[in-house]
């Protein structure tokens, strides 16, 4: 059925987004900006690997293009410079490593039913988790 990253979502939780983004290094204003946003992320996969990830929010919308396993050069939505890759670790399970200073690892792990997933952001020992239910 639904079991595809393929699709809208939306937030419905954040633990931790505050100390994630302090490891980060990111100043007051933008933390207390980016911890009012209740982020879509509309996820569309175009086959051969290629995947877009557009996350929206009212403060602004970061769009990002890949290929699974090959390393691209990432702005992140803090705007740091980052060598990245996505790899598919295992089936509904998406990896993304950014190579740069600090280093940071997001997971995208989708729920056993499809109609959600569990996105990890690590940073320095320091974990975050943020749910996302599909909305489309
Ligand atoms: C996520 O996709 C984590 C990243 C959210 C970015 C929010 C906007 C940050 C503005 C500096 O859930």
């Amino acid at each position: 059925v639904m079991s595809t990253f393929e699709g809208k979502w939306q937030m419905t939780s954040s633990e931790n987004f505050d100390a994630y983004m302090k490891a980060l290094g990111t100043s007051f204003l933008v933390r207390k900006a980016a911890a009012a946003a209740t982020p879509v992320q509309d996820i569309r996969c175009h086959g051969n690997g290629r995947y877009t990830i557009v996350t929206i929010t009212s403060i602004k919308t970061i769009e990002l293009n890949f290929t699974l396993d090959e390393e691209f050069d990432e702005t992140t939505a803090d705007g740091r410079q980052a060598k990245s890759v996505v790899t598919m670790a295992a089936p509904g399970k998406l990896v993304h490593q950014q190579r740069g200073q600090p280093e940071v690892i997001i997971t995208r792990q989708l729920e056993p039913d499809g109609q959600g997933f569990v996105m990890t952001l690590e940073c320095k020992g320091v974990t975050c988790v943020r749910r996302y239910k599909r909305i489309g």
